[in-house]
């Protein structure tokens, strides 16, 4: 069986979620769960990163101890992604033990094959990234405080620490996005991570003696793993590092894509390729970063009191509507905007009034003239045909789309399926059929009906629960719901009685105020 490998980045718990960890979380279990449906055995994974210093100081904060603290945020996580109906199956934790172990195996394979020294860091680290930055990339903030391009503040660290030797990598780096050049994606970040490699790159701390909530360091008491290095590894531990001959890690290793957000796109395409072919192992196969999400046209922040809670989102306007939404504004990759205006637009141009409608005219339509069974159908016409292969055809575009993680053109070739099947029945007006050919009339919900089965198909990835209505309504059996299925051979069988229709995308009303 063919095999994939997704993952989100896992999410630090110093804070509770938002809209920007839903939406990395919901494009992730987009893909999973297509490559299900298309066949693959999919290993899908997302946990919390629970050590460094910004986890120890939300802990001090919080007035608890890191354990504790972790435990509780790591659990919000967790709640999140069944809220959001996500089909991980597995999460990880760094804190666990089957993590610390992979570290520390990393560790002395890195430190064997002569890739780590120690030494003495002295320079600026930004505690909100965990990152170290060089002087040249930082700005001068208020007080004369040094500012990270990302915009935290940084702080001079002096402590002895473990480098590997990134500064040798630049060019096996090089040819690697040279022999690769889908690794990042979309490709105009691809470019921006080359040109940091080709500046030239420093050795990399990757010990911290000034901290203590980490991966202690083998054989070095004093010291616990940066961060990063801890955090990147969950990808291999998850799959049975330092277990290379595992079964699971023989069959999902390397992973197919890392989600993660343009903000992090330097740790995975640069540290962790790098780090991986140091120990001897293969790299990912693709990372791809997606873009960062505003709301009402401004960065959200706890200080403006904008962040956006999914759970509110899923509460107000519905799971697979905020599911639908978050793939549909933007083309995948880009920043995107929230604004109620535009979500509302979206669910109800798009879903009540397209999808929707389009299932409701056919579903009513069947139930009232055809007796509430799949219709029969006659000698199809060219335009029966024109609709039917269309639908036929969706499957490899939207396939095509999804190897790039192109959601948005995905949708856009649904949609445009629905559009064609506006057309259709506006052009045929079953209803008016009704009293002069009957049988015509039948053919053309038949027509329809099946294009809808098509449309159900693939929009489950999009929308599992709402297309799984849809199916219901079509009757179209649990065991016959994957793209294998998407054959004439399975086409609707005349005569299958159908439920009573119901409507599957409300639209939104306004509340009054
Ligand atoms: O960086 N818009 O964790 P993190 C869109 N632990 N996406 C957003 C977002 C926004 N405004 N805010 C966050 C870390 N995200 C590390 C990762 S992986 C080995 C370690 C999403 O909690 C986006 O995907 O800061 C981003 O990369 C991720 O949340 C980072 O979450």
């Amino acid at each position: 069986m063919k095999k994939y490998y997704v993952t989100t980045p896992i999410y630090y718990v110093n804070d509770v979620p938002h809209l920007g960890h839903a939406y990395c979380s919901i494009a992730s279990d987009v893909l999973a769960r297509f490559k299900r449906l298309d066949g693959y055995h999919v290993m899908f994974l997302t946990g919390t990163d629970e050590h460094g210093q910004k986890i120890a100081k939300a802990a001090a904060k919080a007035g608890v101890d890191p354990q504790a603290f972790t435990d509780k945020v790591s659990q919000s996580f967790r709640d999140l992604a069944k809220a959001l109906n996500i089909s991980n199956n597995d999460f990880i934790r760094t804190t666990e033990d089957r993590h610390i172990k992979a570290c520390q195996a990393l560790w002395n394979e890195l430190l064997k094959r002569g890739e780590l020294y120690l030494g003495k860091y002295a320079g600026w680290y930004a505690v909100r990234d965990e990152a170290y930055y060089g002087e040249d990339e930082l700005t001068e903030g208020p007080g004369g405080k040094k500012i990270a391009p990302s915009g935290a503040e940084c702080e001079w660290v002096e402590e002895p620490s473990y480098f590997f030797r990134l500064s040798q990598w630049g060019d096996r780096l090089l040819k690697f996005y040279d022999e690769n050049p889908d690794f990042i994606l979309p490709h105009y970040r691809r470019n921006e991570v080359i040109s940091f490699v080709k500046q030239g790159m420093h050795d990399l701390s990757v010990s911290r003696t000034a901290i203590t909530w980490g991966v202690p360091v083998p054989n070095e008491p004093k010291h616990v793993m940066y961060v990063w290095l801890d955090a990147l590894t969950n990808y291999i531990t998850a799959v049975g590092y330092p277990d290379v001959n595992a079964e699971t890690y023989r069959k999902f290793w390397p992973a197919d894509v890392h989600m993660v957000g343009k903000d992090i796109l330097r740790f995975h395409a640069i540290y962790w390729p790098a780090f991986l072919m140091a120990a001897g192992l293969e790299p990912p196969k693709r990372i791809f970063a997606h873009g960062w999400w505003t709301c009402e046209g401004q960065k959200m922040s706890k200080s403006l009191g904008n962040v956006i809670d999914p759970y509110k989102l899923v509460e107000k306007y519905g799971l697979d509507q905020t599911r639908y939404f978050s793939l549909r504004e933007v083309p995948f990759g880009n920043d995107s905007d929230f604004s109620h205006a535009a979500m509302v637009r979206r669910i109800n141009g798009d879903l009540a009034n397209g999808i929707g409608n389009l299932a409701q005219r056919t579903l009513s339509q069947i139930a009232k003239n055809c007796g509430g069974a799949v219709p029969k159908h006659g000698e199809f016409t060219e335009a029966d045909k024109g609709l039917l292969q269309a639908a036929k055809n969706c499957l490899v575009l939207v396939r095509q789309e999804f190897d790039v993680q192109a959601f948005h053109k995905a949708l856009d070739a649904l949609w445009s399926l629905i559009a064609q099947a506006d057309r259709y029945v506006d052009e045929q007006a079953p209803w008016a059929l009704k009293k002069t050919d009957a049988a015509r009339m039948e053919t053309v919900l038949y027509v329809l009906a099946e294009t809808l089965r098509h449309l159900g198909l693939l929009l489950l990835p999009f929308m599992p629960q709402s297309a799984g209505k849809l199916l219901d309504q079509l009757a179209v059996p649990e065991a016959e719901r994957d793209f294998a299925h998407l054959t004439e051979a399975y086409a609707l069988k005349t005569g299958t009685p159908l439920p009573a229709p119901q409507g599957i995308f409300p639209r939104y009303v306004e509340e009054k105020a």
